[in-house]
């Protein structure tokens, strides 16, 4: 069995507990994937001292240097990519190729961190006096906490530590403690890069114990957090209390549009992908189809005959579309939504159980579940449920349409299915989301673009591409004044020359 140390200042230490923890297989409850740290407020302490100490030389490497070792580090994941998806799907329970796929999201954030180490751009502008530059730069912050979830065990780890030490900070990062061991391989790939000791350190535990402590350590001075809207408020009231920098990528209620004029066999495939996938634990996921009266019928029924075909089980098996949940407590929730809907007057067509059968007794398998008739009151047509629940709505119109998609308190992701350009360019317009697809759904954001959400899913900030670097930068300006004389700003004018 596998037993992992915390990562502090360059090695790997036990937690000053002496306590650790099981990370099993969501999939198979018997199998052990590791055994991790439980740690202490103490080894947070220990963390943070070890990224302070190592942050002043740190920024001091030029970027396209810093970037370098972030090449080596994403070239070892890319070596390794099969044999880190297998863990992810045995800590995770996401099938292969999706695995694959997270593993891959952490290789082109990595590429792109190695690009943006010789650009960084910063811009000059003009001074109002003659004889003087007005120049901007970005640097680097100091100790970044990165906060991560288990949905994307890699590729959300990623997207935070990779461009926080691509920009000059060092990090302490707590991952998820349902999915440990694949951030810890991220940790690995960049300490046999040759990362320097104290730059990127890894402590595992609790939320209440390792993610308070750092939130509370005066010298971190940026969180950044993916997960629920709740603990999102939380985090940013006690970071607001200690004035730190805080990036937020909360929840979602992603809706999908499909309009007549739509290619039916397109959104098909669309929703399935984008409702299932992960078993639905994206913050991305299509949780709710918005069906066009003329198509509703129909489309309901290619839904149904689809979803029935679908392969649930092994997620280490090729042929699986769908694994299990993440744990039981997820199971719970998933279930007691489906047990609100029910009670509220959604009309049940498919799934709304776990799974039973020998291929399912020790795995978290819930089935692939589908409402009809939910009218937007409804509590699963507001709120995030992260599980394979789809809710289905029907409308007279795209207005209306639109009017139900922007009527909950999330915006991350959303889609429209139609062959009419003045139908997509009017959802491009209306939809209040952070990100928008025509003809594709809500799942599957590249990492060079902004990634994050409106109203409840964040505080304003986007994740991956060049957006990234404005959490994990400040600005600095600077004036240079070669005129050889005192000219004071918003005082004296070129013309009095
Ligand atoms: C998440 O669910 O928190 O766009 C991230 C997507 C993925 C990332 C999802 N690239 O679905």
């Amino acid at each position: 069995m596998d037993v992992y140390k915390n990562y502090i200042n360059g090695e790997w230490v036990e937690s000053s507990s002496g306590e650790t923890f099981e990370n099993r297989n969501p999939a198979n409850w018997d199998e052990v994937v590791g055994v991790f740290q439980k740690s202490t407020r103490e080894d947070v302490e220990k963390a943070v001292e070890a990224a302070k100490k190592a942050y002043p030389h740190w920024r001091k490497v030029p970027a396209p240097k810093r970037g370098e070792i972030i090449r080596r580090a994403t070239e070892i994941l890319l070596e390794r990519k099969e044999e880190l998806a297998r863990l992810m799907t045995r800590e995770m329970g996401k099938i292969l190729p999706e695995t694959r796929g997270d593993v891959q999201e952490a290789i082109d954030t990595g590429f792109y961190a190695f690009g943006e180490g010789r650009r960084l751009f910063s811009m000059n502008t003009p001074s109002e006096l003659p004889n003087k530059y007005a120049l901007t730069f970005r640097r680097p912050i100091g100790v970044v906490g990165a906060i991560t979830p288990w949905n994307f065990p890699m590729a959300i780890p990623s997207w935070k530590v990779i461009p926080a030490i691509l920009a000059g900070n060092t990090v302490v990062i707590k991952p998820a403690s349902d999915t440990p061991a694949s951030a810890a391989e991220l940790v690995k790939a960049f300490e046999e890069a040759g990362l320097p000791p104290g730059v990127l350190n890894y402590v595992t535990g609790s939320g209440s114990v390792v993610g308070e402590a750092l939130l509370e350590h005066p010298d971190v001075r940026v969180i950044s957090f993916t997960g629920s809207s709740e603990v999102g408020a939380r985090i940013a009231e006690v970071a607001g209390r200690h004035l730190k920098k805080v990036s937020l990528e909360l929840g979602g209620k992603n809706p999908m549009i499909v309009m007549p004029s739509a290619d039916l066999e397109l959104a098909l495939d669309g929703v399935v992908w984008g409702a299932y996938g992960t078993t639905g634990q994206r913050c991305t996921a299509t949780s709710r189809l918005i069906l066009h009266e003329d198509i509703y019928d129909e489309f309901i029924e290619m839904l149904v005959e689809r979803v029935k075909q679908m392969k649930i089980g092994n997620p280490l098996d090729e042929s699986t579309d769908m694994g299990p949940l993440i744990n039981e407590k997820q199971r719970e929730t998933v279930h007691r939504y489906v047990e609100i809907g029910k009670q509220e007057g959604a009309k049940l067509i498919y799934g709304g159980e776990p799974l039973k059968g020998d291929e399912y007794d020790k795995g978290w398998f819930y089935m692939p579940t589908i409402f009809v008739d939910v009218e937007p009151h409804m509590t699963i047509a507001q709120e995030e449920i992260f599980g394979p629940v789809l809710s289905v709505f029907k409308v007279k119109s795209l207005e209306e349409a639109i009017e139900i998609a922007n009527g909950v308190k999330y915006g991350l992701s959303s889609s429209i299915y139609t062959r009419n350009l003045l139908e997509a360019m009017y959802a491009i317009e209306e939809i209040e989301a952070g990100i928008t697809y025509v003809n594709a759904p809500t799942i599957g954001a590249e990492t060079h673009l902004p990634f994050g959400g409106v109203k409840a899913t964040g505080n304003g900030h986007r994740e991956g591409g060049w957006t990234v670097y404005e959490i994990f930068t400040e600005w600095k300006a600077v004036y240079i004044d070669f005129s050889g004389r005192l000219q004071r700003a918003q005082i004296d004018t070129w013309e009095e020359e």
